[in-house]
Parts: C-alpha cells; structure tokens; sequence
C-alpha cells in the first residue's frame, strides 16, 4: 500500500490570522504531496512500502537511502505537524505534560524560551521539536534537525514540532522566523501533544 497525505482535520483557513490559508493550502497540498510521491517512488516494490512511516524511519538501512530519509522524514515531520495545531489551540499544558514539562524547563515560559531558541537558530531548513527521550529516566528534551530529519531517527519521540523551512511562512512572515514562531504557540493543540507525550512514554 502507497503512503498518502493524511486529509486535514481542520480548513486551510482554520489557523489564521497566525498561519494564512494560502500558506497551509501550498504546504499540504504541494510540499507534502511532494515528499510522499517521492517516497512512493523510493520505496516502490520494495518491504519498505508496507511499513508504517514511523518505523520506516527508525529503520537505519532505510534511511541510508536518502531519498528514503529525505522523503520518509518529510511524510512522518508533516504528518505529526498538522495535528499540533488547531483553531482552539493555544495556552498551556495541563496535567502530566505540564508537570514534566516544568521538571525539565522550570516553567512553562523556560520551556517556550528553549523551544523558540531552538527553532531560531536552526540554520537553513528544519525543524524544533519537544521529544521524549527514552532511558534510565525517561525525559522531555527540546531538539532541532536539520533537513527532513526526524527525532526518531536518533531513538527518540517527537511530540510536537514546528516546521521552520521558509516555505512554512514565507507568504506571510517573509523573513521574520520570529514572528512565525510566536504565533505557533497561539495554534499549538496541547491535547493533542499531552496525548503523543501519554503514548510514548
Ligand atoms: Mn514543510
């Protein structure tokens, strides 16, 4: 079976004024549809097409293709990203998330200082993420990848993430990545993270 773009919940339009619909409508439509139809053709014929995209990107022979990694990483990053954020998204965390959350960062606002650090000094193009990273004590971690390189590619959980490639909010920041990144956080679908965080511990 092919991978394919997983439909939006919500319509292009849905996080506006902090992410613009033409923006979204290019992003999903064109962008993702563009990593998936080239891992289609990357992993055509092979065992590879029948793994779920998570794993496939954990698996490091894959992934030493790098049409596979590029690909793979840019269906698996897309796919995680469009269901972080939501119109009613925004705020904080409650519950288990918070409190590791503040186990790690201090606070909240340690967390969002970290986060937004990370996101703007990412060189080029990538991504910041909030991971779990498993171990003797298993902990939150604020991370950058460069590329379409994905978390659970180095043996951790990705449980939000914000795509900081200029095609994610040029139409409407140009250059301003801190502008674009502050306004992720009026988007962002706690209930969503709190329940990646509940699964992957
Ligand atoms: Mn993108």
């Amino acid at each position: 079976m092919a991978f394919s773009v997983p439909e939006l919940q919500y319509d292009f339009g849905a996080l506006a004024p902090h992410i613009d619909a033409r923006t979204m409508e290019i992003h999903h439509g064109k962008h993702h549809a563009a990593y998936v139809s080239n891992l289609n053709a990357a992993v055509a014929d092979t065992p590879l097409a029948e793994l779920d995209v998570n794993d496939l990107i954990q698996d490091a022979d894959a992934i030493s293709n790098s049409a596979i990694r590029n690909n793979g990483g840019g269906h698996a990053n897309h796919s995680l990203f469009w269901t972080v954020m939501s119109q009613n998204g925004g705020g904080e965390p409650t519950g288990a998330l918070a409190e590791a959350i503040n186990a790690s960062f201090g606070d909240f606002a340690g967390f969002q200082e970290k986060f937004t650090a990370a996101a703007l000094t990412r060189f080029g193009s990538g991504w910041a993420w909030l991971s779990v990273e498993h171990g003797d004590t298993t902990k939150l971690i604020v991370e950058s990848t460069p590329n379409q390189d994905s978390p659970l590619m180095e043996g951790r959980t990705p449980i939000l993430g914000v795509d900081v490639w200029e095609h994610a909010y040029y139409l409407n920041y140009q250059n301003r990545r801190p502008d674009y990144v502050k306004a992720f956080f009026e988007v962002i679908d706690w209930t969503t993270v709190s329940d990646n965080y509940t699964q992957a511990m």
